[in-house]
């Protein structure tokens, strides 16, 4: 109750002390017993959950709840209240991603916490998903900001329409089949500072080298396979969580059907002119 959140922070050892999965991304493993509350609070930096194991929690964002499962991607815009509790019987963890470093970077961070536990809720359970995830939109919406209307992206679509471009497309040579997740009235990122994707690499997979200004932080959701980052190699499998900074070349490979999330900076980059991307045929290209 003292912690309000328990969280794990994945801290990159080249970046000692610093809370930083890389330069300018968050990265936690939120862990919430049966019985918990994460008070509710607000701050400008944004966040995202991406749920990796358990049920029966939920996330409260902006007067409307969702309840989890894993795969799912939820959304906490900047500056909306925002609480979540475990109203089953297990554990569940979330990875958190929060993009509060760049917040930092120009002193614009702001955060109150909420007199109550659990803030007001406003709408029914996942009346976004109902409203703004088929192709319509309110006709009388009024965007509060950049972020998306949708508090959760649940996976089994994400997995369906993987599958589906699968059925009949052949993978992108870089990326395999890649979605991204998108505010359906803007048609730009889920939320302004961070880009989430969701890509499937179809087994026997082995990408072409991609490197870009962008940091990235990747979760496995099924499958395993092995991935070259710069000089390095890790081996990876469900539940697991690598990085790629800034530039660094990357190849991946899928030992089996494997779908992989992933948060990064570009949504930002994007927006102040400064992504630059290379999608190169061979690992000498470009050098
Ligand atoms: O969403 O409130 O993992 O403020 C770390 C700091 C989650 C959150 C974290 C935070 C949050």
């Amino acid at each position: 109750a003292e912690a309000e959140r328990r969280v794990m922070v994945l801290e990159n050892p080249a970046l000692k002390g610093q809370s930083r999965a890389l330069d300018s991304l968050f990265a936690g493993l939120q862990i919430i017993l049966p019985g918990e509350i994460a008070p509710a609070h607000r701050h400008v930096a944004s966040a995202l959950r991406f749920i990796v194991e358990g049920k029966d929690a939920y996330t409260a964002v902006d007067g409307e709840r969702t309840m989890m499962l894993p795969g799912d991607f939820v959304t906490t815009p900047s500056w909306v209240w925002h609480d979540h509790a475990n109203i089953g019987n297990e554990p569940m963890i979330w990875l958190d991603g929060l993009d509060m470093h760049m917040v930092n970077l120009f002193n614009a961070s702001f955060r109150e916490e909420a007199q109550t536990q659990s803030h007001e809720l406003e709408r029914p359970d996942d009346s976004s998903l109902i409203e703004f995830g088929y192709s319509m939109v309110p006709a009388h919406y009024q965007p509060k900001s950049g972020s998306s209307p949708i508090i959760n992206y649940p996976y089994a679509r994400a997995k369906e329409v993987l599958y589906s471009l699968k059925s009949h497309e052949r993978a992108d040579a870089w990326n395999g089949h890649m979605l991204k997740y998108i505010n359906p009235v803007t048609g730009d990122w889920a939320l302004p500072r961070l880009a989430t994707c969701m890509r499937l690499m179809p087994a026997g997979f082995a990408s072409k080298p991609y490197r870009s200004t962008e940091s990235t932080v990747f979760t496995v959701v099924e499958g395993s396979g092995v991935s070259r980052i710069g000089d390095s190699e890790f081996s990876w499998g469900e539940k697991d969580i690598f990085v790629a900074p800034s530039w660094v070349l990357q190849e991946h490979q899928s030992h089996q059907d494997s779908i992989i999330f992933s948060y990064s900076d570009r949504a930002a980059q994007e927006k102040l002119g400064l992504f630059r991307e290379v999608r190169q045929e061979a690992t000498t290209d470009g050098v």
